[in-house]
């Protein structure tokens, strides 16, 4: 990250992503970047593992990433990416996700799914949320990198005619390979999965996932990260969590706009209004 936006083509990545529902930025975290997220990980090691085969019972994730460092707040608001999304998404678009995910030797392969499923609208139609993922590690196809369908985001519904039947996905996964510090963006329309991990060595990466503003986020951010923490961050990454409106008043706060309640008097006005007899 942090390198110069204007040797950036964001219009190549995005027609990429609209040709194949997928882009690699090769050079989104450098060296020292990368040894950031590392040191800033290493607290929560063994902190999570996963509840079912989704999450991945021998994968481990850090949730609220964009909360847990500064490299996590440069990241989910890198110039780069917030390039890529405009061409995608309404302006005041959100941050949906972030986390890191690290999955451990001996991890199975992930059911083959889409990020933005949430939405139960039907399908081809355009991805509702985008898909950064960063590889920490190098992805290979043998210690689980992300393996991906391309094209599959311009399919219909899981029962459309044109759609290839469920049988017949498993052989038309490619394993995102990659080296340590590239990522990829990919539509939340695209059918993908994190793969198995046969290697000796955990493969860690991070997400970030974003959304339309109109779109409900999958984690509630007004009360996973405290307040006086979001009063820090910068106003591009406060309205990626939803400090911001989307026109003319959703995400307001007792008919205010949402940056007021981040004020350090503020007391919501259920408090300041309530009759006192
Ligand atoms: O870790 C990966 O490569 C992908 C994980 C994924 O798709 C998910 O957890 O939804």
């Amino acid at each position: 990250m942090d390198k110069p936006v204007a040797r950036f083509d964001a219009d190549a990545h995005a027609a990429e992503i609209r040709a194949q529902g997928f882009t690699v930025i090769p050079d989104f975290l450098d060296a020292a970047t990368i040894d950031e997220v590392r040191a800033t990980l290493a607290p929560y090691r063994d902190s999570h593992h996963g509840r079912n085969a989704f999450e991945g019972f021998l994968t481990e994730r850090v949730y609220t990433l964009v909360a847990r460092g500064r490299v996590f707040e440069r990241t989910a608001e890198d110039a780069r990416v917030l390039a890529v999304l405009d061409r995608f998404l309404q302006p005041g678009y959100q941050l949906t996700a972030s986390q890191s995910i690290q999955i451990n030797p001996g991890e199975a392969a992930q059911a083959i799914h889409v990020d933005d499923g949430f939405y139960r609208q039907p399908r081809p139609r355009p991805a509702i949320s985008y898909t950064l993922i960063a590889a920490v590690d190098p992805f290979t196809a043998e210690n689980g990198a992300t393996d991906v369908i391309p094209g599959s985001h311009l399919w219909g519904d899981a029962d459309a005619p044109d759609r290839p039947p469920q049988d017949a996905l498993e052989a038309m996964l490619v394993p995102m390979s990659l080296p340590a510090g590239a990522a990829f963006i990919m539509a939340g329309t695209l059918l993908h999965r994190g793969g198995a991990n046969r290697s000796d060595r955990p493969r860690l990466a991070f997400t970030n996932q974003y959304c339309e503003p109109w779109a409900r986020t999958q984690e509630a951010w007004h009360l996973s990260i405290p307040r006086e923490q979001v009063r820090g961050m910068s106003p591009r990454l406060q309205s990626l969590l939803g400090y911001d409106i989307w026109p003319p008043f959703m995400g307001m706060v007792s008919g205010s706009h949402p940056l007021k309640a981040l004020e350090p008097d503020f007391v919501p006005p259920v408090v300041a209004q309530r009759p006192t007899s």
